[in-house]
C-alpha cells in the first residue's frame, strides 16, 4: 500500500527578503520507502536551501507561520517565531534524511533563477528508527507536520532582533523563507 501526502509551499518573510518564494512537495510513503519530491521558485537565487518538515512530538497538530508569528514585531518571522505553531526541527530533506543530521551542507542550492528540485529515495525502515530515538515515536505523522524552506544569501542584513542560530549556522542560513501544510493526498 502507498500512502500520498503533498504540500502547497507558500512564501514567508517575502517583503522582508525581496523574493516570493513558492513551490510544491509530494511525499509517497511505501512499506519500504519514502520518496520525496520537492520543487522550489523564486527562492533567493544562488543559495543553499536548508529544507525540513517540522512538528510536535507530543502528536500535536503543527500548522504554517504567517506573519502573526512576528512576536518581537522587528518585521521578521525567524525559526524560534516558528515554534509555537510549527514545533521543532524533525527531519532534514539533505543528502541523507534518514541520518537525521540536521547541520550540514548537504541541502539543495538553488540556481541563478532561484529554482531547485530535490528528489529522494529515503529507506523508511532506517528514516523511522532514527525517529523514534529522537522523539519516541516510530510514526512520521506526516499529515501532522508542515515542511520549511530556509536560508538566504549573507549579503542580506537582518537585525540583530533576528534569531535563529543553530550550532556554527547563523540566522541567514535557519531564516524561513516559505512554508507549507503536509497534507493527505
Ligand atoms: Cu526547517
Amino acid at each position: 500500500m502507498v500512502e500520498k501526502y503533498k504540500a502547497d509551499i507558500v512564501p514567508l518573510n517575502a517583503e522582508k527578503i525581496g523574493k516570493k518564494p513558492h513551490g510544491s512537495a509530494t511525499f509517497e510513503v511505501s512499506d519500504d520507502n519514502l520518496i520525496i519530491d520537492i520543487e522550489m521558485f523564486d527562492t533567493p537565487e544562488n543559495t543553499q536551501h536548508w529544507e525540513h518538515f517540522h512538528g510536535f512530538p507530543d502528536g500535536k497538530d503543527a500548522e504554517i507561520a504567517t506573519e502573526a508569528q512576528d512576536a518581537n514585531k522587528d518585521g521578521f518571522v525567524d525559526l524560534p517565531e516558528t515554534e509555537p505553531v510549527s514545533g521543532t526541527t524533525m527531519v532534514p530533506f539533505n543528502d541523507a534524511p534518514e541520518k537525521m543530521d540536521i547541520r550540514n551542507d548537504e541541502y539543495p542550492v538553488s540556481d541563478a533563477a532561484g529554482h531547485f528540485k530535490y528528489e529522494k529515495i529515503v529507506p523508511l525502515s532506517a528514516l523511522k528508527a532514527k525517529f523514534k530515538e529522537a522523539f519516541g515515536d516510530d510514526q512520521l505523522h506526516l499529515d501532522k507536520r508542515v515542511i520549511y524552506i530556509h536560508g538566504v544569501p549573507d549579503s542580506l542584513e537582518l537585525p540583530s532582533t533576528v534569531a535563529g542560530e543553530v550550532g556554527s549556522y547563523d540566522a541567514h542560513v535557519t531564516l524561513p523563507i516559505a512554508v507549507g501544510k503536509i497534507e493527505k493526498a
